[in-house]
């Protein structure tokens, strides 16, 4: 038996891993060496992968509502005809942006995604949210503020790391996690700082422990920078040359009273300013900010606070420093400049060539689309070549959206990078408002079980006229919905994930299939595309023309299908679809889903052509990303799809000036306003602070559903400190009442001296339950958003605080 090369799914580093083959089993998983990020990498919980492959929660066959409200099996064609009809009804009478899509891609799978663009375009759909809009938006939205793009940081370079709410050791986030902590602590010359309330398995390694009070980190950091401001440590030579807006900032930090913030966030003035000297002192300095701030109390200016540790100590674009990278597609909707119309033609793949491109080819090809089909293979190149440079321009100097005017139709909420805040969903659909949201559709995501208060998400489920999950397994968001579709697994599909993130050699991994899609599955791209198909978005002679051009090459294809959409704009928004259906057509069966890569790597190449050439994809007009595409296909591992330089790393800074623009006017006056804000959430009645969703060695998320797969704390236990636990009479292992203003739940108590007094951990992804082949149902642990609301959150990205619950705990018994 040969092993195999794909990767694990379980987090977003995806560490390829190479997997022997027992019939249909994942008998033996092991780091997959030739992979470029991981090399070799893996932790502990990969190894028992076939859990999620194989097991009584593989759904086999679609399911339909009945009206005594149990599920029915039902035959795919039922299951396309009906809903697509059904959402087909929803468009005809609300509008199809009362259809909202939530989900799309997990920790291993937005190939899914990429093609859903299509059905969601075809119905009209407008808005759409995931995961990264209950974590992220705050951030993406300082980003676009200061550079138009995502950062990251060189940790395995970096003299000293900053950890900011962020537990790699168990959580990872960057390649080979573990190592490069390892190596990093055992260094005397290099620096780890984490800012942590708890003692975390980071924090261990640390050489800094700034261990904040929850929810206090934006004192801490305020003060941080004010350091750096008030004992001038910042790089002038850097702040002049690169940015703009030094003056305002300094002026907002400079009467901040660094002593005053050090009481508030409980960490000692001195240990403050000792490490705002030593990261000013550092040769390089990379940062990484994660859930412990980003779901807690001022999420949005915190992330804004932590940039600006890095910005004002000139730690970018060198070895060791923070970086904006190449990306094959984007994870949060860019926007480019122009006009609604124009930005219309970029949506997806193809499209977003460019109208120009589009046009030009159309023209170059004597306007007829016909014509452009019957054009040779060498015509099409000619022109196509004399085309890309000019497309190509126009992509660079595309913007970054992670800030826009946009806002959600019921609650106003700010939609920040195209997504709709988590927390705001239940309320765009429980109200009469004729802007609700009628119909919800779910992918590779579990709402009911992540979204903060599960019961209200629950109800709002119920209350949409339609409501559909597509997912591997009968989970607790599928139970409530009106149809489930079971999609094949991450190894019975290609599949891949736009998470992206290296610099200077940014890594692409195109997994191909280890087994056949388990009777009663399909691949999510094809079940997009018979859903397309059935809404009749496309005419038959559009295709028909697409396929004859797919046979005769790639260039012909190419300039058959800009012309294509040049002639019909409408077309480029369901590209994914075209792509599927007739450039699909032409590869082994097995890789027909990853057609649409084919729009990404050439828009890829246009965007970064240096990266690109330099990772050997090189020729005139198209050719280079034909040759990336074709890389993919034939890569049983992952490949480097960029290879830059350091000094191009500014390339990726989205500005006219290429400048960083520093001053935010939106948080800045917030500086000063943190000497008269709240910083204590807790009361009498709710004296803990609890953080619901700790990352440990046996979590990850919801995508393992067997609870045997943990080989320890099988029930998620509630950290506690020796301190609380002496005062509520508790000790390990017993069973306590927590209550939330959201709910409460019986927890089992793990008496930790990692735990700081007043602060009590759960672990993410529990109580979810697992019915074996015997039929014995076992539910372990809480589930963490039975004790969270939703109008807990971040006054301005709307982010929750799931870190930061008021909350009692009691004795029972
Ligand atoms: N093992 C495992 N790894 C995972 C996942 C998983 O489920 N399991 N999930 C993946 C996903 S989706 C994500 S988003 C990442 C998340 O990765 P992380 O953000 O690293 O994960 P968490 O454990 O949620 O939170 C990090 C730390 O925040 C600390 N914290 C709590 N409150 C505060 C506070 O007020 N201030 C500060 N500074 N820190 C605080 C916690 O003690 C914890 O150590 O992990 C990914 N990796
Ligand atoms: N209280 C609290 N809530 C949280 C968090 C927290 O820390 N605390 N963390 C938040 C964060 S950071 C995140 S990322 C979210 C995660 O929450 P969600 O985004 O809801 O994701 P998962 O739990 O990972 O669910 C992934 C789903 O995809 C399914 N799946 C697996 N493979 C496939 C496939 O190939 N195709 C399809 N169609 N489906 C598939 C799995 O069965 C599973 O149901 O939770 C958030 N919620
Ligand atoms: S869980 Fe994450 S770090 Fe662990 S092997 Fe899988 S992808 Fe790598
Ligand atoms: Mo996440």
């Amino acid at each position: 038996m040969t092993a195999r090369a794909t990767a694990c799914v379980l987090c977003e580093c995806n560490c390829g891993i190479t997997v022997t083959l027992t019939e249909r089993s994942l008998s033996s998983i092991r780091g997959d060496k030739a992979h470029p990020a991981s090399q070799g990498y893996t932790c502990e919980k990969a190894l028992r992968l076939d859990l999620y492959q194989n097991g009584p929660h593989r759904l086999t066959s679609p399911l339909k509502r009945l009206p005594d409200g149990t599920f029915a099996e039902i035959g795919w064609d039922t299951a396309i005809a009906e809903i697509a009809d059904r959402l087909r009804g929803i468009q005809e009478r609300h509008g199809g942006d009362k259809i909202f899509f939530y989900g799309g891609g997990g920790q291993g799978n937005h190939l899914g995604a990429a093609n859903a663009l299509a059905f969601r375009k075809a119905l009209g759909a407008r808005y759409h949210s995931n995961a990264l809009a209950q974590e992220k938006l705050g951030e993406i939205w300082v980003d676009a503020q200061l550079y138009g793009g995502h950062t990251k940081g060189d940790f395995e370079h970096a003299e000293v790391v900053l950890f900011l709410g962020k537990n790699p050791w168990q959580s990872h986030s960057f390649p080979r996690a573990r190592p490069v902590l390892r190596e990093i602590s055992a260094d005397p010359h290099r620096t780890m700082i984490v800012v942590d309330p708890r003692i975390s398995d980071t924090a261990k390694l640390a050489d800094v422990h700034l261990r904040v009070k929850p929810g206090r980190d934006a004192w801490l950091m305020a003060a941080l920078v004010a350091t750096l401001v008030q004992e001038d440590l910042v790089d002038a030579a850097f702040l002049a040359a690169r940015t703009h807006g030094y003056e305002q900032v300094r002026a907002a930090f400079a009467d901040i009273d660094i002593a005053a913030c050090a009481q508030t966030c409980g960490v000692d003035e001195d240990l403050i300013r000792g490490t705002a000297r030593r990261i000013a002192a550092a040769e390089s300095v990379a940062t990484y900010e994660d859930l412990g701030i980003q779901h807690g109390p001022h999420s949005t200016l915190v992330s804004y606070l932590n940039k600006l540790v890095w910005i004002l100590t000139g730690n970018f674009g060198r070895l060791g420093t923070m970086y904006l990278h190449s990306s094959l597609s984007p994870l949060v909707n860019e926007r480019p400049p122009g006009t609604p119309r124009q930005r219309r033609h970029r949506l997806a793949g193809v499209a977003a060539l460019g109208p120009t491109l589009a046009k030009g080819i159309a023209a170059g090809l004597g306007l007829a689309t016909r014509v452009a089909a019957r054009a040779t293979e060498a015509g099409a190149r000619g022109v196509l070549s004399g085309l890309a440079p000019l497309a190509a321009r126009t992509i660079r100097s595309s913007g970054y959206a992670g800030s826009s005017a946009r806002h959600t139709p019921v609650t106003g909420a700010r939609i920040i990078g195209g997504l709709v805040p988590c927390n705001s969903i239940a309320d765009e659909i429980l109200t009469d408002h004729p802007d609700r949201f009628r119909a919800l559709w779910v992918d590779s995501a579990n709402p009911a079980h992540s979204l903060a208060d599960s019961t209200r998400f629950r109800e709002a489920m119920r209350a949409v006229d339609l409501a559909v999950v597509v997912d591997v397994a009968l989970t607790e968001t599928a139970r409530l919905a009106d149809y489930v579709l079971p999609a094949a697994s991450q190894y019975e599909k290609v599949e891949a994930t736009f998470f992206n993130f290296e610099f200077p050699e940014n890594v692409f991994h195109l997994r191909k299939p280890l087994l056949s899609p388990l009777p009663g599955t399909l691949p999510e791209p094809e079940i997009y595309a018979r859903l397309v198909r059935r809404l009749g978005a496309v005419d038959e002679t559009t295709l028909r023309r697409l396929r004859v051009a797919a046979r005769a090459g790639r260039d012909t294809y190419a300039a058959t299908l800009l012309a294509t959409v040049a002639a019909r704009p409408k077309l480029g928004a369901v590209a994914p679809f075209l792509l599927y259906e007739t450039l699909g057509e032409t590869l082994p069966p097995e890789l027909r889903g990853a057609a649409v890569l084919w729009g990404a790597s050439q828009l890829c190449a246009m965007s970064h052509p240096t990266g690109v050439a330099r990772a050997g994809f090189r020729g005139e007009g198209l050719a280079a990303g034909n040759a990336l595409f074709d890389a993919m296909l034939a890569s049983d591992t992952g490949i480097v799809f960029t290879r830059d330089t350091w000094d191009e790393v500014w390339q990726y800074v989205r500005r006219p000036d290429g400048r960083f623009t520093i001053a935010i006017s939106d948080l800045l006056p917030q500086i000063a306003e943190l000497h008269n804000v709240r910083s204590e959430w807790t009361t009498e009645e709710y004296p803990l602070v609890l953080s619901a969703g700790e990352r440990r060695a046996f979590t990850a998320n919801t995508i393992i559903r067997d609870p045997g797969w943990r080989r320890r704390d099988r029930d998620g236990r509630l950290r506690v400190s020796p301190h609380d636990a002496r005062r509520l009479g508790l000790s390990d292992g017993d069973t306590a009442r927590l209550t939330t203003r959201g709910g409460a739940a019986m927890v089992t108590v793990e008496v930790s001296d990692t735990m700081q007094a007043g602060h009590v951990s759960l672990p993410n992804g529990m109580g979810t339950d697992f019915t074996a082949p015997d039929g014995t149902t076992t539910a372990a642990g809480t589930a963490p958003n039975s004790l969270t609301t939703v109008d807990w959150k971040d006054t301005f990205a709307g982010t929750p605080w799931h870190k930061h619950i008021p909350a009692r705990l009691e004795r029972v018994g």
